[in-house]
């Protein structure tokens, strides 16, 4: 008895082997498929989320390198953030360090996991030879004016003094009295807390940076109309993220300020409904009179940047506005519920058709007109409840009786209103105040203003670091005191630093060409290879990464450094790996390390559990299946190469037949799987494919051409999933190259046919089972497979030849061949004839009888009886003819 297989003992050297043979490196000439995994945050270790996604990643570029392609599948370091530095303090050590360590072990962890990676091009954000190309990038940004500096309220989390992107804001339900009054809380219970520490975040008033990626709106939600290698999920995610809104302006005269306001609305139809105008608080016209009203600046003070959706607050500024089509005057109102940077920042309220317009008429006593009503007449509870639904109007001079999208359509022809177009998408926020990121590559000068650092200057590179409890940038007199470029006199660095989520818009951008040093990027590189054809990754990416990788292309693109607008064509988002129900997790304290159970195990268990977007549960029964599978593979092979040369047959028997023709079949339905990144699909070929040839050796002596074809075959089935283990059994197998080289398979034959076939063997398999289950046959000595006799393939074909409303009985019996046969033509012919909707294609007689002969050994094999086919006779002797039907055999058994 031959050892079994293991992993540990063979890792090391098949890894030494594909490192000597380059096999996964990619030459800058070639013209690759690019496969490519969200490069992991450096934590330290990777997680079975990591796991999941680069073996989904490796899985298929192993495959797609075995179909002949050239695979550019990379890997680097998303290595800046802020866990480094909370990091550094805790352990008493430096960012750099930390990270420095983490990538070593995750290197090593992805290795042992027999991830194929081209380690030639690995990049490191936190290096300044990559992030020198952020500045760069910020610099031409800046130019094109896609950079904005602007004072504004930003989200901030205290224990991580820093600034947040809205993205990086999540709500949650209220904790009982954590009682913090900076924190912005709703009315509706929910507090905004830090996506990372989950501590209430307050605001702030900070001069920020921004990405204008709202340049892009419109074209970026446009765009997700035609990405159909993504989810639906993700792009609806993202079509709410950017918040698209059509709808009208109105304009309204305050003629005491001798000044308009503009109102955004999607209910143009409710505007003969307005009683009143509201204003956010940071509203040009609400600063102007906060300026002279100590009221109203009281307000504004209280309320700025505290936006709140819920709230009924606000203070009256004594304007008036003109309804541009009633002529009436109407209060003109501050209020927290309007948002500033929403459409135009102020609102039309109309009560009777609006929520929130309503709970704020209601706090301020304003007037409640109803100017829509349900069609089908149901009542409206107005003025208690607002009626918010679309209907006919109603008080609205020249457009009552109208619906309501009719007179949105018509509203527009008015001379106040125009046409208009928002967007929920904010510009991103990219300042942050933390020492671990890009220096934002700014110097501002008390004469110049702010002034970029010249492209000679970068990289501003980061100065060593110091523990502080602000910003260590801003500790570090020798980074900020330095000259102005413009006009040489002392000025200040800049010391906020680039969110992380610029590095990793265009890091595959970077995989391409990882050590130009005049550019970014090989933009004709780049125009050839993008877009990355696969991209893996988790879906809480579908608002941040995934959208900032495609504001980034669209702008290198109009900077004229790129050709190619979309960066992604097929997104895949790999599903969580549960543990009891819950998301396995560090902190939850349900982890699993990642080789734990072997690490070529967890591949084979992770592929197979589901389909590589379904959530899957991780049970250590399953796992161990998996590491069954591989030692029955390797067993397989192993008692065959170890077996002498009589242990193989050179001539064919018919029994052959049927597994060349399933092995064809297999070969097809695998590739197809790995095509469409089945791969669970492909594990259970995998399974029947190991137990078929077992099966087939167990029967008899194997014929040698299509046994070893098979195992052959099956070597290079689990090349993709069990990397190493494919090289043991190929060398086994005596090839002498490498399996992660190897060409894949093609069936010999077209195997439509065959698929017809496998299944009425199937069928009749499974009949047997029915059969000695039922009558509680154990051990059958013999089954007798009957086939129908040929005149009844023949009347079973004119059935299904004839027209459906046909005397179909008649046809049959007309055909002298069938009528021959008397009575029991006449039955069989009845029965066919009912069953005419459903009749399939079917084997003829012959072809029925050599398939059973061929597959007798499957039912020998499997029953331990001898097995005899024959074909039906008639007369009074066979009293199985009867049962005997064309596709459905009659069995006896003994
Ligand atoms: C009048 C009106 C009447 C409105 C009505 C709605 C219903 P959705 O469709 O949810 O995106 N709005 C506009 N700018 C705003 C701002 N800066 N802050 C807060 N609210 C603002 O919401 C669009 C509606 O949000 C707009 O249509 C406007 O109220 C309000 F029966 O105008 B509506
Ligand atoms: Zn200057």
């Amino acid at each position: 008895m031959s050892q079994g297989y293991s992993h540990g003992r063979v890792q090391e050297y098949w890894q030494s082997v594909w490192e000597r043979e380059g096999v996964y490196h990619v030459g800058d000439a070639a013209d690759p498929t690019y496969v490519l995994g969200m490069f992991p945050y450096t934590s330290g270790e990777l997680h079975m989320g990591h796991v999941r996604n680069y073996t989904i990643t490796d899985a298929y570029a192993r495959y797609r390198r075995m179909r002949g392609d050239e695979v550019l599948h990379p890997m680097g370091w998303d290595a800046f953030g802020l866990p480094a530095e909370n990091a550094a303090y805790d352990r008493n050590t430096d960012p750099r360090s930390w990270t420095e360590t983490c990538i070593r072990q995750m290197r090593e962890e992805m290795e042992t996991m027999g991830f194929g990676y081209d380690w030639s091009r690995e990049i490191t954000t936190c290096e300044p030879e990559y992030y020198r190309w952020n500045q760069w990038l910020f610099t031409r940004f800046y130019e094109a004016g896609l950079v904005d500096y602007e004072a504004a309220t930003v989200n901030w989390c205290p224990d991580c003094e820093t600034v947040l992107a809205d993205a990086q804001v999540e709500r949650r339900d209220r904790g009982d009295g954590d009682g913090d009054d900076h924190a912005t809380h709703d009315a509706d219970g929910t507090v905004e807390v830090c996506w990372r520490c989950e501590t209430p975040v307050g605001r702030r008033d900070l001069d920020q940076w921004f990405f204008r990626i709202t340049d892009y709106a419109e074209e970026l939600h446009a765009g997700l109309d035609d990405l159909d290698g993504w989810s639906d999920s993700v792009r609806e995610v993202q079509r709410n993220w950017i918040g698209r809104r059509e709808g009208a302006e109105v304009t309204f005269d305050v003629p005491a300020r001798d000044t308009t306001v503009d109102v955004f609305t999607t209910r143009l139809d409710t505007v003969f409904g307005g009683t009143f105008v509201a204003l956010a608080p940071g509203h040009d016209l609400a600063r102007a009179v906060a300026a002279e009203d100590e009221s109203v600046a009281q307000y504004v003070d209280m309320v700025r940047g505290r936006a709140d959706a819920g709230s009924t607050s606000g203070v009256d500024t004594g304007l008036r506005a003109t309804h541009p089509l009633t002529g009436e005057e109407l209060p003109v109102y501050v209020a927290a519920y309007v948002l500033d940077d929403v459409g135009t920042g102020a609102v039309m309220g109309v009560p009777a058709h609006n929520e929130r317009d309503h709970a704020f008429a209601r706090a301020h006593d304003l007037p409640i007109r109803q100017v829509v009503e349900p069609v089908d007449g149901t009542a409206t509870n107005l003025p208690d409840e607002p009626f918010t639904g679309d209907g006919m109007l109603a008080d609205s001079g020249a457009y009552d009786g109208l619906a309501s999208a009719a007179a949105r359509d018509r509203l527009l022809d008015e001379d106040a209103v125009a046409e208009s177009v928002t967007y929920r998408l904010r510009d991103w926020l990219i300042s942050r105040q933390r020492y671990w990121g890009t220096p934002i590559p700014v110097v501002h000068c008390d004469d110049c203003g702010h002034v970029l650092v010249p492209d000679e200057d970068l990289p501003v590179e980061l100065p060593a670091f110091v523990q502080t409890t602000g910003n260590p940038l801003d500790a570090s007199d020798e980074f900020v005191e330095t000259d102005c470029p413009d006009c040489g006199r002392p000025a200040r660095r800049e010391t906020d630093t680039m969110d992380t989520f610029v590095d990793s818009s265009w890091y595959f951008l970077r995989f391409l060409s990882p050590d130009l040093d005049d550019a970014p990027f090989d933009a004709d590189r780049a125009n050839d290879l993008l877009p990355v054809d696969v991209y893996v990754g988790g879906d809480e990416h579908a608002v941040l990464h995934l959208l900032y990788i495609r504001f980034f292309a669209r702008a290198l693109c109009d900077l004229g450094l790129l050709d190619v607008r979309e960066p992604v064509d097929r997104l895949l988002n790999q599903g969580t790996v549960l543990y009891d129900g819950e998301k396995m997790s560090k902190s939850k304290g349900n982890a699993i390390a990642p080789h734990e159970y072997g690490a070529e195990t967890t591949r084979l268990f992770v592929l197979s559990a589901a389909h590589p977007e379904q959530d899957f549960e991780w049970t250590a029964k399953k796992v161990s299946t998996a590491y069954d599978l591989q030692q029955a593979v390797y067993r397989l092979v192993r008692e065959y190469v170890d077996s002498d040369a009589e242990a193989t047959r050179d001539e064919h028997a018919p029994h052959d037949a049927y597994l060349e023709r399933e092995l064809d079949r297999t070969i097809a339905a695998v590739t197809a799987d790995y095509e469409r990144f089945r791969f669970h699909r492909v594990v259970s070929e995998i399974q029947g494919l190991t137990r078929l040839l077992r099966r087939y050796r167990a029967y008899e002596t194997p014929y040698k051409y299509p046994y070893e074809r098979g195992l052959r075959t099956l070597a290079r089935f689990v090349a993709p999933i069990t990397p190493f283990l494919a090289e043991e059994l190929w060398s086994m197998l005596g090839e002498t190259g490498l399996a992660a080289e190897a060409r894949w398979p093609e069936p010999m034959q077209e195997i439509t046919a065959h698929q017809v076939e496998r299944q009425l063997i199937r069928q009749t398999l499974d009949d047997v089972r029915g059969i000695t289950d039922v009558v509680g046959i154990d051990e059958p000595d013999e089954i007798e497979l009957v086939v129908a006799q040929p005149w009844k393939y023949r009347a079973y074909e004119i059935a299904r030849a004839a027209d459906p409303d046909e005397a179909i009985v008649g046809r049959i019996m007309a055909d002298e061949a069938v009528a021959e046969h008397g009575e029991a033509a006449g039955e069989y012919a009845a029965s066919v004839a009912e069953r005419k909707p459903g009749l399939e294609p079917v084997l003829d007689a012959e072809r029925e009888r050599e398939l059973f002969e061929q597959a007798a050994w499957l039912f020998e094999e499997e029953f331990g009886a001898e097995v005899v086919v024959r074909e039906a006779t008639d007369g009074p002797d066979d009293d199985l003819a009867r049962k005997a039907r064309p596709d459905k055999p009659a069995i006896h058994i003994d």
